[in-house]
């Protein structure tokens, strides 16, 4: 159903905006920021914040926060990198969330979004991201391979999502930069940081180890850290709070 949804999306966006069009944005030719570099920096805290209104599970999170605000606060608390919804349909994102978030930050952002064609990263690139999601579950190895490559030929990083050990191991190829678990099931929603600690020695030692979803206290990360990973994707708990820069902040301490 996402797949068909964005498809239908990708079709309507080609006709009102060109590869060309693309290529000629202002940021298509910024040299993307590396996403390991961040994610490994001693002075950060290799949390991948989020900035997400609303979610399928959770219905609306946050109706007011504002995306400079809150992704300029994220990245001074000492996120390693910043994660911005582009999808509107589910998420409430859009592309000029992406843009603004690049405008006053100088930290790695993911374009969070359901990537199914090579032009959608033709638009993170032109929107600013730095690093895109490739989601195992909606597409087949030979397509994580082919987004994997192009991506990395511009210059940004590529995390693949995983929530099982299945899709890890059909999708696990050499053009990707970091695994990233999902503790949630896109299926049904359901949450378990267990899924984190059962994959973390199946990852192959050459990625960065990411864990997502469902991290909502700083003893899970060292936990989390004592078993490989490197990077921790965290949006809701920050989002749902009334200050997400407050948030942050005493979640790092
Ligand atoms: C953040 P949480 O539970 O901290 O808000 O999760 C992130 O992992 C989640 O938004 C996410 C997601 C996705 C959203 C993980 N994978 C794929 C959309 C699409």
């Amino acid at each position: 159903k996402i797949v068909i949804r964005k498809q239908e999306e990708v079709a309507l966006a080609k006709q009102s905006i060109s590869v060309q069009q693309l290529e000629a944005s202002p940021n298509f030719d910024r040299t993307p920021l590396v996403f390991k570099d961040f994610i490994l920096a001693e002075n950060r805290t290799g949390i991948i914040s989020e900035f997400k209104r609303r979610s399928p599970s959770k219905g609306l999170i946050n109706g007011t926060a504002e995306v400079e605000t809150v992704t300029k606060a994220y990245n001074e608390a000492g996120a390693s990198a910043l994660s911005v919804l582009t999808d509107t349909d589910f998420f409430g994102g859009k592309a000029e969330d992406l843009i603004a978030a690049r405008a006053v930050n100088q930290i790695p952002i993911l374009r969070k979004d359901f990537m199914i064609d090579e032009y959608q990263i033709l638009e993170a690139k032109a929107w600013g991201a730095d690093l895109i999601l490739l989601i195992a579950s909606i597409l087949t190895p030979q397509q994580i391979v082919q987004f994997g490559k192009f991506a990395q030929s511009l210059g940004l990083s590529v995390l693949l999502e995983v929530h099982d050990l299945e899709e890890l191991e059909r999708s696990i190829c050499p053009n990707l930069d970091a695994i990233g678990v999902n503790n949630r099931n896109l299926g049904n929603f359901t949450v378990n940081i267990q899924t984190s600690f059962d994959l973390a020695d199946k990852i192959p030692t050459e990625f960065l180890k990411i864990s997502e979803s469902a991290i909502d206290n700083p003893e899970v990360i060292r936990t989390l850290k004592k078993v490989g990973y490197n990077g921790f994707l965290i949006g809701e708990n920050f989002m749902k709070t009334e200050d997400p820069g407050q948030a942050i902040r005493d979640f790092v301490g």
